[in-house]
This record gives C-alpha cells, structure tokens and sequence, in this order.
C-alpha cells in the first residue's frame, strides 16, 4: 500500500473546477502509418503545441513491463524508495518538485537515459539486482525515443526544411541530455477538504527540452492550457502518447511551434501513473532559431546553449516563464 504523509493543506496548490472552454474542437490526431499526418502536425505544433499520436510502433510488452516495475516500485514503504532519493536532479522525490520551492501531490523517478549511474541507488531497494528495472526502462526509452526522431523528422518534413534530421540529430547524439521521468500520483480522498476545488499534482509549466512524449494508465488529470488562458481536460488514453513541444524547439522554430503549459490534477478516486521521455540537445547546443527557417525574419531569442538555458531553468519556480528571461526586447 502506498503512504504518503500527510502534509498541511494550506502548502498545496488548489485550483477551481473550470468550465470547457467554448472553442476547442478536441485533441489533434496524429497517425504515425499515414505519411501525410505531417501537414496535421504541423498545425498541431503551431496551435497548440500539443497532439496525441496512433500507430507509433512502440511495442505493448515494453509498456506493460514497464508499468508492472514502477508499480512495484512505488508500492514499497516510504522508508525503501527514500533510499533512491533525493532526486538531485536523478533519484526518487516524494512531493518536492525541483529545487526552488515547487510541492505537488506526486512522488516520481528522474532518471537520465544515457547513465548507468542511476540504477546504483536502486541496487539496495531490489537487492542486487536493479536490472529488471533497468531493462525495462531501457527498452522503453529506446523504442520512444525511436518515435519520437520519427516524430522530428516529420516535423521538418511539414515545416519543408532541410536535412529531415535536423531536429532529430539533437536526440540522436550520443550527448544528448535526455531524461525519463515516471510519476505516481496517489488518490486524494479528502474531497470535502478541497471546497469544490482540485488539488494539484503537479503544477503548470513547460517542457524545457525539444519534445516530451508522455504515456499514462487510464486515469486522468492532464490538463493544457490554450492560448486564451482555459485549461482543458485531456481524457486518459492508455495505448497512445501524447507529445508535447518543448522550450527549445519554440526557439528551434523562432516562435512557430508553440511550448505547451501543462498541469495535473490528482483525482480522487485512482491512481495515475505516466512514463514521459524528455529529449533534450547535447549540453553544448547552440538553441537559435534555424537559419532555414528565418528568410529575413529577425531572431525572437538571444543566443544561449541548452546548458545555459538548463542552469536558468534550474533557478526558476515550476510556473515561470523560463523563456523571457531569453528573449529579445
Ligand atoms: C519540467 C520537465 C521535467 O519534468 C524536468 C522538470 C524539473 C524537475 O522536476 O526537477 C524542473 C522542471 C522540469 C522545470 C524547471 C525546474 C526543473 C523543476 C523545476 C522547477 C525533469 C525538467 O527537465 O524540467
């Protein structure tokens, strides 16, 4: 059973049940078997910086093993999984949300994708032998992070830039700083605690890497935010992925793609579960807007590399707008 202690109400964040909004025609559909769903993402991508993606080829036997080892994992007692933590940035944390601050109901893994390092820590929890974990993790990351270089390239495909790859190198390097994140956000029945309002899982924010491509059980919470501010429920889909743009490729595409903001809800009833993959550039990347793409435009961003804009990001709450701190006057 799982037992998170129970902290003060007033450190957590609350939010109103809101309305849907008036003008939403629903999540964009993208079919990775029909070539032309490129056209698709793109507007996706430029609307709203989100979409939900069929036929991706990742494998059902990497997604249901994987599931079975975190559930394990964080069915163990508090006490066990703290022996994974602090997560600094790697490791298991319960509640805190990076280092400035963030509290939300969920306790999660941050894994890198390129360290063996990581499964060290495991090693006490699983006895000797954290290589379950870590298989299943691997194998997961490997066949996502497939789908989601395809994804790229079709994005540069539909933005007709050349090489198709020029997103897709970013995550394919042997530097590339990714990571993988899975998240457990345990019911909250205390409902009569909350006066109509929702407890926060997981505050809004953006993705500060290129491309997060997220999966979850059946249960929902996951909520973005439109351009005109509404935040809208996306219903729980359990054989699909849902991807989100990320800081850098607005940058990457000078402001055309849009970073989606972001939150969870935790639910009353179930427990959610979700698996996202964060591809991220080498640490050395130069983020700017690519010359393919400007044909006279002048840049919206000042230059930085994924290092600078990741240590900025680092020193930021949850809710803020990493990118300003970026951009042009
Ligand atoms: C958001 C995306 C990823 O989950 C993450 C998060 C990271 C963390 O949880 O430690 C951050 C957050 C994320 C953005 C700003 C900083 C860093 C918490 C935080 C306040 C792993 C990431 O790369 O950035």
């Amino acid at each position: 059973m799982v037992v998170l202690s129970k902290p003060a109400m007033e450190q957590f964040c609350l939010v109103k049940n809101c309305k849907a909004p008036t003008l939403f025609p629903g999540v964009p559909l993208i079919d990775l078997s029909k070539p032309d769903s490129k056209h698709l993402l793109v507007k996706a991508c430029q609307e709203f910086g989100f979409f939900k993606v069929i036929n991706h080829g990742v494998p059902t036997e990497f997604i249901t093993k994987l599931e079975s080892e975190a559930v394990k994992f964080f069915s163990l007692p508090l006490s066990d999984k703290e022996k994974a933590g602090p997560p600094d940035p790697f490791g298991y944390g319960n509640k805190k949300i990076g280092p400035n601050g963030d509290i939300g109901w969920v306790e999660y893994i941050i894994l890198s994708t390129n360290s063996e390092f990581n499964y060290q820590r495991f090693e006490s929890i699983f006895g000797m032998t954290p290589e379950k974990f870590r298989d299943a993790v691997n194998d997961y990351v490997s066949s996502v992070k497939k789908m989601a270089c395809e994804i790229l390239e079709l994005m540069a495909e539909g933005l007709n830039i050349q090489p198709k790859n020029v997103f897709s190198k970013l995550l394919m390097d042997e530097q590339s700083d990714s990571v993988f994140r899975l998240n457990h956000y345990p019911p909250y029945p205390d409902l009569q605690e909350l006066h109509g309002r929702n407890l926060i899982g997981f505050g809004e924010h953006t993705d500060p890497q290129i491309i997060s491509v997220l999966r979850s059980n059946n249960t929902s919470g996951l909520q973005i935010q439109l351009k005109d501010g509404s935040w809208i429920s996306i219903p729980p889909d359990q054989s699909s992925f849902f991807i989100n743009v990320g800081d850098s490729t607005q940058v990457l595409t000078n402001g055309r793609f849009k970073s989606v903001k972001h939150r969870v809800l935790a639910n009353s009833m179930k427990s959610r579960l979700s698996m996202i993959y964060f591809g991220g550039p080498p640490l050395s990347e130069k983020i700017a807007p690519l010359p393919s793409l400007m044909e006279g435009e002048d840049s919206l961003y000042k230059e930085f590399t994924w290092f600078e804009y990741k240590k900025s990001a680092y020193k930021s709450r949850l809710a803020d707008n990493r990118l300003v701190l970026f951009e042009k006057i």
